[in-house]
């Protein structure tokens, strides 16, 4: 009998994803090779050397791409080329992503890191004036920006953000936001400043801004910023406000009062809050800043307890780390359950059993003070706050650090968290600060956007949909004319509805996530 052809088993593919093979150096540059003029295999020694010396490399379809390099093409030459791949990032090109010749590719491989931008790195685009004056506009308004973690402009925010808070510390807000505004206009830039004149087409970088960005630039810092640095009243305002519980008002009348240190405190037996001795007590682990991967132990311990409290719950990471930051003051949780209304109660009983649980150094509820959408857009009419109305728990976390790594539950968790007490060992758990935040379903878009941040982010979301949408949004709603017209779900046979503007909404935000890493 003829015998059957042995079928080839197929080969286990010999490696893996090249893109999986590298570790990433630097998150904030993404990489995309034109192959046009370049050619596949070229393209392919290139890419393979970039993700070698850490950079991450993807197409033209990706939205994370912030650098293409081509070689030997013009700028409009990658445009068309960058059209035809359908790139999303397209409208980004001069604002948000550097279109660059190889030149600038080649001396970060042999330097080993991205180089600083240069104007002759960056291909010129021949556009029609109109055309070109619109592509080299950077936007007014902080949400239309992208604003990468990591910038070529360091020094000069760093300068701009001590003044910002300097001016808060002495209650100026307007100065405070105009600095704040400046340093998030240069975070947004990608090609770097290297003149005062570099700044003329900006928006947002007043002449005090202007006057400090030209110090630093001739003179490699601030006169001005660094007697503020120096000074007795800076540094004690910095000390005081970075207590939980402790805001400008308190630190300003202790720093009146002669005080100066954490010390001074307790020797003058000050009159502290609940909440400022909990903060003194923990200050060392309180001020010092918080890891993604301990923000991630945090949230799975809270879902943890959530999900035996209230099956089918949620629990969302927002704030910085939501952003992408690596690390952060404090760790932000937004709690809510697919079923509007059964989110309420929801807080106190797993407050109550992390506490029990010995989770939780201090905490303190704040219930849902949420009216009507009626009263709300009535507020926001008045004011201009960007404080919501959601139940919310403030809290100190208590994070055990167990020799054996990371606990796999809340019960394990649990136990080892018992067995340290016993034996008191010194140094095995840190104190951090968690937010919890409690939305119904139905208000849940407003409330992760609101609470995602940046500050700066936020209060440009909402001027814009002021001023260019004649519209009112906070973190419950999105209101047209006192009418609430954005995002409400509705249960409809285990089905919810988004629908009417909050779907675009909806779109809108997706689309800036994708698009933007807020830093600003
Ligand atoms: P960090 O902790 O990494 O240092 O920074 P962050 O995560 O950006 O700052 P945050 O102080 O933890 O605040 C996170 C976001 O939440 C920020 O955008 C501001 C926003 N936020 C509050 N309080 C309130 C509030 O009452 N309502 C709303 N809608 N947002 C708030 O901090
Ligand atoms: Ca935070
Ligand atoms: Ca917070």
């Amino acid at each position: 009998m003829a015998q059957l052809p042995v079928k080839k088993k197929r080969q286990p593919p010999a490696s893996l994803p090249a893109n999986l093979q590298h570790c990433v150096r630097f998150p904030g540059v993404v990489l995309c090779l034109v192959e046009k003029k370049m050619g596949l295999s070229r393209k392919a020694f290139l890419v393979s050397l970039a993700q070698r010396k850490g950079f991450c490399v993807e197409e033209a379809s990706s939205e994370r791409v912030t650098h293409v390099v081509s070689e030997n093409n013009s700028g409009n030459e990658v445009i068309e080329w960058l059209k035809r791949k359908g790139s999303p990032f397209l409208d980004a090109v001069g604002h948000g992503i550097a279109l660059l010749d190889l030149s600038w590719f080649t001396e970060s491989m042999s330097t080993g890191q991205p180089v600083e931008i240069e104007p002759r790195h960056r291909l010129q685009v021949a556009a029609h004036a109109k055309e070109l004056e619109g592509q080299c506009q950077v936007a007014t308004y902080a949400c239309q920006r992208r604003t990468p973690l990591e910038h070529n402009h360091q020094m000069l925010t760093e300068a701009l953000e001590t003044l910002a808070e300097e001016a808060h510390f002495w209650g100026s807000e307007g100065r405070c936001l105009a600095f704040s505004r400046a340093a998030s206009m240069l975070k947004s830039l990608p090609w770097t400043v290297r003149k005062i004149q570099d700044l003329n087409s900006l928006p947002c970088i007043g002449e005090h801004s202007r006057r400090v960005i030209q110090e630093v630039l001739e003179d490699g810092e601030s006169a001005e910023v660094e007697r503020i640095r120096r000074s007795e009243r800076y540094q004690t305002m910095k000390l005081f406000t970075k207590i939980f519980g402790v805001g400008v008002k308190t630190a300003s009348r202790w720093y009146q009062e002669g005080l100066r240190t954490l010390a001074d405190l307790q020797a003058h037996h000050t009159k502290l809050s609940k909440e400022q001795q909990a903060g003194l007590l923990y200050y060392e682990d309180l001020s010092t800043p918080v890891t993604f991967s301990e923000a991630e132990t945090i949230g799975q311990l809270v879902r943890e307890v959530v999900e035996q409290c209230l099956p089918g719950a949620s629990v969302t990471l927002t704030g910085g780390f939501r952003r992408g930051k690596q690390s952060g003051h404090d760790v932000d949780l937004l709690l809510t359950h697919p079923m509007d209304g059964q989110e309420v109660g929801l807080l106190g009983k797993v407050i109550g059993q992390m506490d029990r649980q010995g989770f939780l150094l201090y905490h303190s509820i704040h219930r849902s003070s949420f009216q009507s959408f009626e009263d709300e857009a009535q507020e926001i009419r008045d004011s201009t706050t960007a404080m919501d109305h959601f139940e919310r728990c403030f809290s100190i976390f208590r994070l055990g650090c167990f020799p054996g790594g990371i606990p796999r539950s809340a019960s394990e968790a649990q136990r080892l968290n018992n067995a340290v007490q016993v034996s008191g060992t010194p140094g095995s758990w840190k104190a951090v600060r968690v937010d919890f935040v409690v939305t119904p379903c139905s208000q849940f878009p407003f409330a992760l956007l609101g609470w995602t941040g940046s500050r700066n982010f936020e209060r440009d979301l909402r001027r814009f949909s002021k001023h260019e949408k004649k519209m009112v949004l906070n973190s419950h709603a999105l209101y047209d004319k006192g009418k609430v017209c954005g995002f409400w779900g509705r249960r409809t046979g285990g089905e919810s509805l988004w629908y009417g503007v909050g779907f675009l909404l909806m779109i809108y935000i997706s689309v800036s996530y994708v698009f933007c890493l807020f830093a600003c």
